[in-house]
């Protein structure tokens, strides 16, 4: 079968896909993309590809960039950049071709290229999707870590960078000297306040290099903040297989997506951009509260469902959501804890947003793995569950579902399925946990699991609340606070030891009716 490609064009005409209406040859690049996964093309380079559809003009075309890995490269600049979007409800598949993205960059290979290329004055836009772990911060405190390797590497390296902090410095320092006009750092990344966070950390670097630049950046540089929002499940081989039974071509950058999208982004750009905002995106002043409601709300319950689910033997999110049991510990932990901390934006109607959440979670036609939502917790918890609690602890609201999410990822990264006496999890006991983090876990298991042994019930408990602490410990996730608050700990303490004895499920009911009595 042959490869997608722009000479497939003429053959897909006609075809249940809808193809671009703007001149895919004479594509010409105003944006800069930094960390071209899947849900930069279902997102961000979709809303870009509808806004040329209407316009007609090829003007904002998008140069991919991979910080590491060679694979998108390999997959769409042989396909002379085109993929496919399949949205998957359970209505059934709709098919879009996009053309927005005219070739992917690997910088590792081609550092030169790339930094040329952000600092010519065409780049209007870099943006980013480089997933939280690619700030190279402190996710508890929001700081810049001046001793992550890449950081220090870049540091000395500037004409070399590996990290995109380091790129975007670069290419920002060029503009300086030159006297050209910056570009505006589109941060897409789920991170609170991500584009002030980001302008943090830039000026955190730049202070190391030159006090003028400094100043140049804070006064001309925009970094608007955004809330981006669409569920992008990782492409699987028989998702392309599908799709070359539909299609007649081999996509092998193919991206599936939910139906639903949103973008809000901050009004504050020092550059050009594309009309986004007549393909959706809303353009406000202020995404502090959509942001929150977003991070918290929706990402909060699918790294809960992720942890609950997987621990469960629930492949996908749907299946979690098709459990009674979790389903209702979801609904609950939406309603009763983090609904006490989010407010409603303008413009939002926040019952209408969590019935939709529910519905979205339980498409079973995007099967999400719950694996892969639950890596990288380090990172995503501070801003997804912990600032949630520590509102709640401050304002004594009820916090006891978050406790139990907690003690589950404690689990979790231990890298085993708690084996209750009544259900033995099926398939594997032991899994890979992928997180920045899993040396600091891995110490923490080593030095309980030996301790744990021949001890009586007692004591057992004693290990269990000190496990609980060191994990409370790491600074780079927990605020202090948490440390002091007896009731905290006491809390998932007891979900963690309830989950060794009785397993997810069972816990999770028994905690569910304790708190309705
Ligand atoms: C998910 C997000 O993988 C994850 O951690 O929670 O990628 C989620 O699907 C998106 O933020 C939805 O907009």
């Amino acid at each position: 079968m042959s490869r997608l490609s722009k000479n497939a064009l003429s053959a897909l005409n006609g075809q249940s896909i809808s193809l671009p209406k703007y001149d895919v040859d004479s594509l010409r690049c105003g944006i800069v993309h930094l960390g071209i996964g899947a849900f930069h093309r279902a997102h961000q380079a979709y809303y870009t590809h509808l806004s040329m559809n209407d316009t007609k003009d090829s003007n904002w075309g998008i140069i991919g960039v991979s910080l590491r890995r060679p694979n998108v490269a390999e997959q769409m600049n042989p396909q002379d950049g085109l993929y496919t979007l399949v949205e998957q409800s359970n209505d059934g598949n709709q098919y879009e071709l996009v053309a927005a993205v005219k070739k992917v960059l690997v910088a590792p290979d081609s550092p030169k290229e790339v930094l040329e290329l952000m600092s010519n004055e065409q780049t209007h836009i870099v943006s980013l999707t480089v997933t939280e772990k690619g700030y190279c911060h402190d996710p508890a405190t929001g700081e810049l870590n001046l001793s992550h390797p890449d950081i220090q590497h870049d540091l000395n390296n500037l004409s070399k960078p590996k990290s995109a902090i380091g790129y975007l410095i670069s290419a920002l320092y060029v503009r300086y000297q030159h006297k050209l006009a910056p570009f505006t750092v589109l941060c897409c990344d789920n991170l609170p306040d991500n584009g002030k966070l980001l302008k943090g950390l830039l000026l955190r670097f730049a202070f190391e290099l030159n006090d003028d630049f400094c100043t140049w950046l804070k006064d001309e540089v925009a970094c608007p903040c955004t809330m981006v929002d669409r569920i992008v499940p990782a492409t699987q081989p028989d998702d392309i297989e599908a799709l070359e039974q539909h299609l007649g071509f081999k996509d092998m950058a193919m991206v599936k997506a939910e139906p639903f999208k949103q973008w809000v982004i901050e009004n504050n750009f020092c550059s050009p951009r594309p009309k986004w905002e007549a393909q959706g995106a809303t353009f406000v002043e202020n995404v502090a509260e959509y942001e929150d409601m977003k991070l918290r709300l929706l990402n909060g319950s699918h790294s809960s469902i992720a942890y609950l689910g997987f621990l469960s033997d629930c492949e996908y999110v749907s299946d979690v959501m098709e459990n009674t049991v979790l389903n209702q510990f979801v609904s609950d932990l939406m309603e009763q804890e983090i609904s006490l901390a989010v407010k409603e934006p303008d413009k939002i109607d926040i019952h209408a947003y969590k019935a939709d959440l529910r519905s979205r979670f339980s498409n079973a036609a995007l099967k999400h793995r719950t694996y892969q939502i639950a890596m990288d917790g380090s990172q995503k918890l501070p801003q997804r569950l912990l600032n949630t609690l520590d509102y709640l602890l401050k304002h004594n609201h009820p916090f006891k579902r978050i406790a139990f999410v907690l003690a589950t990822w404690m689990h979790y990264v231990s890298g085993k399925k708690p084996v209750s006496g009544k259900k033995p999890v099926s398939g594997k006991n032991t899994f890979e946990v992928q997180d920045p983090l899993l040396g600091e876990f891995q110490k923490i298991e080593a030095r309980y699991e030996i301790n744990e042994s021949n001890t009586d019930a007692d004591s057992a408990q004693k290990k269990v609340r000190e496990k609980v602490l060191a994990y409370l410990q790491i600074r780079q996730i927990f605020k202090p606070s948490f440390l002091q608050h007896t009731e905290l700990v006491d809390a998932i303490t007891e979900a963690y030891q309830s989950i060794k004895q009785y397993g997810v499920i069972d816990s999770v009911d028994r905690l569910c009716k304790s708190l309705k009595v």
